[in-house]
């Protein structure tokens, strides 16, 4: 009998509701829940392709130690009995937990419980802290404790809604869609983008504000100053729940509207219309993300926003305030448990003397930490200079994702003991574990997570747990019982953690805390397996309502008022004579992350399927790269090569490249091997946004393109970018060396035995090279090389591979790499729902189709998950205005 099990997506911090259906042969579906109060029935391209990615490639089914299978008492002991020897000789804090945002809640309170206070060390940083530690340092300094005000129904509220450092449409696209829906139904709505590039987010604003890396302080001093000088401060506001104005004041009035200018480098008109609108709407919500969380800035800038809502008095109101949106499924779980190494349980502060004892005397445990322990990018300095013996990394691919990542790639092989729970056999990261621990994945695993909104959701498991693979929270637990800690650490469900971390929450809290789900602490665990989706605080006794924080004042300072914060706007140009370029880094509609499991769905990996740099047409004309060629970036870190895009929408003088690539899928392009570990003094967060780099193009001797039906192996190539497509493997390649026997090379490359015979072409005069192998009617591998970058159709030829080639005419086109005439080329995936190309947008552009909607209807393209809608208007609008010319 088909089932259908209501859970929640694990990808970004939105927190869409999802129903999986698992159909009588075990066929997974998936669609949006109607009734989930995030998504109302919305996904996006990822969450709609969930279920192409919870396949068995590639996962870790057993335990290993050294790289054999191992049962899981050998390994929990020889966990347990490396971090008590650790602990025995060197103390608490020579051991650290490296954990994740993607952790469930009740993994994540298990992990910080057994570190804070077992171990008695504050060693559990976690990659939040390259994520969300910025608007967390911030809010404490302005609020007190850690608290998001709003909800996102203000987003549809509002009348103006500013984004600033947030590629909306393609990182929160839920969110993007319930705005575009609202702006629809109220056209007066305006929204401002501030970004120093043109993203797809600031095709549907109003106003693009495209500043330079880094000034977002002056800008919002600048915004300060001009509400000060336009009267436009609510002094009641200011007054009554407020302190520091004075002095904030003094530090904006220190900023002149033309330093701002200078410092944006904003035409004077644009700035004015931004600080006028704002001046003059009431419902403003200023939504914020990593273009201004990552920055050696970021906690300033955070609170240079901040300072313009408090003066204002528009937060905590409906359709008012700031917002930060979070980026990891349960970033904001991890948050309420306390997972920050400078941060305790349940919003407590690890400072207070008051909230150490209360959380030792609610655990009674042994210890309890003392000071902050380090933050990721110390820890794994730590790591490398030998100060940590044990290190556990749990969930998160720091190979790939730290700055520095070459040295933090050192450090942990130079580590005496790494242990990795994962999903997955092989990832940058894992392949370096002493001991790697097999984890359940989602729809495996079960729990909770809290959206940007404070909204608890369940993740529920629905397919039966794979080897012999275990849940993140048991691995943790088995651990602390091995290590004496039996009694505190015996859990036999999820929904006995959530308890406890419920009651925590509500203890001694009576209101003097902001995170308080006391309602939650009673219940048992039939209740846990029906709850449904609600937003904190529930406080026991409390009637569930919508909540916002702050309208009336109720600060969680000691005096309970918010705090203004002074800020200067930061020296931000980092370029030099050797390093002239600002490399910007971020994301991409269709992959998460490093790619371990987006990068399994074909339909996902079609939309951009190779590593990018993308520059300005003069910058690239400068350093003599021509589009499609291979670009190398480098820093005094590390390097990388990528694809060369030359777009207008990029700012003269900076690089985009995206953070998803890593070893697994190219040659050379792991992004953060080349970001510096410099961080913002208060959150510690990287700056991974405002880099100085080098750009050369890479001359390649040979390019070429290849599809197979098996993964390829041993890949020797200067520059190799590999993803998944339709029935095997596609892979961009370049040589910088000549390779002696073409043939030889794509044997040992895609496994292709000695009896079968290439077909192959080759033109003398061009140096053009083509090769393919079949076995019988099946093609095995075609690789197609030139001297320029390969022009060959890539869908059609990924297409290849499920045709049937037993007609010889079709074998010969197939080497000469053009489309059969009767099938033309649908161009790069736009529209990954419905797998609808480039060309085939242009076409109906060209048949009559002048809107997205007309597009819509005549290919379906755009009418499902919504997020290619800004790149198909894109693409209509330059077609007309090509035709127009
Ligand atoms: N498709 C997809 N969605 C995701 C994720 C993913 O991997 N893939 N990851 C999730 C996670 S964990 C996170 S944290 C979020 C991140 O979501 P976002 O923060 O929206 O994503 P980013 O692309 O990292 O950066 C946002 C923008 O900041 C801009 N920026 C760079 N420097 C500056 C600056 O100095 N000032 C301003 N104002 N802007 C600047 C960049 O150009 C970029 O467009 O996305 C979440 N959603
Ligand atoms: N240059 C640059 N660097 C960045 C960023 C940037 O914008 N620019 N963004 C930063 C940000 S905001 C973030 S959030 C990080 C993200 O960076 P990471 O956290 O390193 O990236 P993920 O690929 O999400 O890593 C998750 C890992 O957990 C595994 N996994 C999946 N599910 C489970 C599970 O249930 N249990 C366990 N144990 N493992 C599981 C996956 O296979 C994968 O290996 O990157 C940061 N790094
Ligand atoms: S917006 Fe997309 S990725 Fe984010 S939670 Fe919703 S479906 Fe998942
Ligand atoms: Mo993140």
């Amino acid at each position: 009998m088909t089932r259908e099990i209501k859970t929640t997506c694990p990808y970004c911090g939105v927190g869409c509701g999802v129903i999986a259906r698992i159909a009588d042969d075990g066929n997974v579906s998936v669609k949006g829940d109607p009734d989930h109060p995030a998504n109302f029935g919305r996904l996006c391209s990822k969450g709609s392709a969930l279920a192409e990615t919870i396949d068995l490639d590639g996962r870790v089914l057993h335990p290993e130690i050294a790289g054999r299978r191992a049962g899981w008492n050998e390994a929990l002991d020889l966990v347990a009995q490396r971090f008590s020897d650790a602990i025995a000789e060197h103390g608490p804090d020579s051991v650290a937990f490296y954990v994740s945002g993607q952790l469930l809640t009740e993994d994540y309170y298990v992990a910080n419980k057994l570190m804070k206070g077992f171990i008695g060390s504050a060693n559990i940083d976690t990659n939040s802290r390259l994520c969300m530690s910025s608007s967390v340092a911030g809010h404490r300094r302005a609020f007190g404790a850690d608290t998001v005000p709003g909800t996102y129904e203000d987003l549809e509220l509002a009348d103006l809604v500013i984004l600033t450092g947030s590629n909306l449409a393609w990182c929160h696209p839920v969110i993007y869609q319930r705005l575009t829906a609202a702006k629809q139904a109220r056209p007066g709505m305006k929204i401002v983008v501030i970004d120093p590039r043109r993203t797809m987010t600031a095709d549907f604003a109003d106003l693009h504000l495209a500043i330079r890396p880094d000034s977002d302080v002056a800008l919002f001093l600048g915004l300060f100053e001009h509400l000060i000088a336009n009267n436009a401060i609510d002094q009641n506001y200011v007054a009554e729940h407020t302190n520091g104005f004075a002095e904030a004041f003094a530090s904006a009035s220190g900023v002149s509207f033309n330093e701002v200018l200078e410092r944006t480098g904003l035409p004077a008109m644009q700035l004015r219309e931004f600080y006028r609108l704002f001046e003059a709407t009431e419902k403003t919500v200023t939504c914020y993300s990593q273009g201004i969380n990552q920055s050696s800035s970021g906690t300033d800038k955070v609170n240079a926003i901040i300072n313009c809502h408090l003066a204002t008095g528009r937060i905590g109101r409906p359709g008012m305030g700031p917002f930060s949106l979070t980026g990891q499924p349960n970033a904001m779980g991890g948050r309420e448990v306390g997972g920050l190494a400078n941060m305790l349980a349940a919003h407590m502060a690890i400072e207070s003397g008051q909230d150490r004892d209360r959380v030792q005397r609610f655990w009674q445990s042994p210890a309890i930490a003392e000071a902050p322990g380090l933050k990721a990018v110390d820890m794994f300095k730590a790591v490398g200079d030998g100060r940590i013996k044990a290190l556990w990394i749990m969930a998160t691919n720091p190979v790939v994702s730290l700055p520095d990542s070459d040295a933090v790639e050192a450090a942990i092989k130079a580590c005496p003991f790494v242990v990795v729970s994962d999903i997955l056999k092989t990832t940058d990261t894992a392949r370096h574990a002493q001991v790697l621990l097999p984890s359940l994945g989602w729809g495996e695993k079960s729990g909770t997570v809290t959206n940007s909104e404070r909204r608890i959701s369940r993740q529920r498991s629905f397919i039966d747990a794979p080897g012999e693979a275990r849940a993140d929270w048991w691995q943790l637990a088995e651990v602390a019982r091995r290590m004496g800690f039996a009694d505190a650490f015996a859990f036999a469900s999820p929904a006995d953690i959530f308890v406890e971390h419920a009651a925590l929450s509500a203890f001694e809290n009576s209101g003097s805390r902001d995170f308080d789900i006391g309602a939650y602490a009673g219940i048992g665990k039939a209740a846990y397996e029906e709850m449904t989706p609600f937003q904190w605080p529930q406080p026991i006794g409390d009637e569930r309502i919508v909540t916002r924080f702050f309208a009336k004042g109720s600060f969680f300072h000691a005096d309970r008022k918010a705090r203004f914060v002074p800020v200067e706007p930061p020296a931000s140009d980092r370029t030099s004579a050797d390093y002239p370029f600002t490399l910007n880094t971020g994301r991409i509609r269709d992959q998460w992350h490093t790619m371990t499991r987006t990068g399994k769905s074909a339909r996902l990996s079609a939309h951009i399927a190779e590593p990018f740099g993308e520059l300005h047409p003069r910058d690239a004309m400068e350093i003599g790269i021509g589009n499609a060629g291979l670009v190398e970036i480098e820093s005094p870190h590390g390097r990388v090569i990528v694809r060369a895009l030359i777009t207008e929408r990029q700012a003269r003088g900076s690089i985009f490249v995206p953070m998803h690539w890593n070893d697994q899928f190219a040659a050379r392009a792991r992004i953060d091997a080349v970001v510096g570990p410099l961080t913002d003094p208060f959150s510690g967060q990287p700056a991974s946004k405002n880099v100085a780099v080098a750009a050369r193009p890479l001359k390649a001797a040979r390019y070429g393109f290849a599809v197979s039906a098996g993964k390829p192996q041993n890949l020797s190539a200067t520059y190799w970018a590999l993803a998944k497509a339709d029935g095997g493997w596609r892979l961009e390649l370049a040589f910088d060396h000549a390779v002696e026997d073409w043939c030889a090379w794509c044997r040992s490359t895609f496994d292709i035995s000695a009896e079968i015979e290439p077909l192959g072409y080759a033109d003398q005069q061009s140096g053009d090279l083509r090769l393919a192998f079949f076995d019988g009617t099946r093609l095995l591998a075609a690789l197609f090389l030139a001297a320029e970058p390969v022009a060959v159709a890539r869908n059609w030829a990924i297409s290849q591979l499920a045709a049937e080639h037993g007609d010889l005419r079709k074998r010969f086109a197939l080497v000469a790499g053009r489309p059969g005439a009767d099938k033309p080329d649908p161009g790069a995936t736009v529209c990954s729902c419905f797998a609808v190309g480039v060309n085939q947008i242009v076409a109906a552009v060209r048949g009559g189709c002048h809107s997205v909607e007309a597009i819509g209807k005549e290919l379906n393209a755009g009418t499902n998950c919504g997020s290619c809608r800004a790149e198909i208007k894109g693409i209509v609008d330059g077609c007309l205005a090509a035709a127009a010319e």
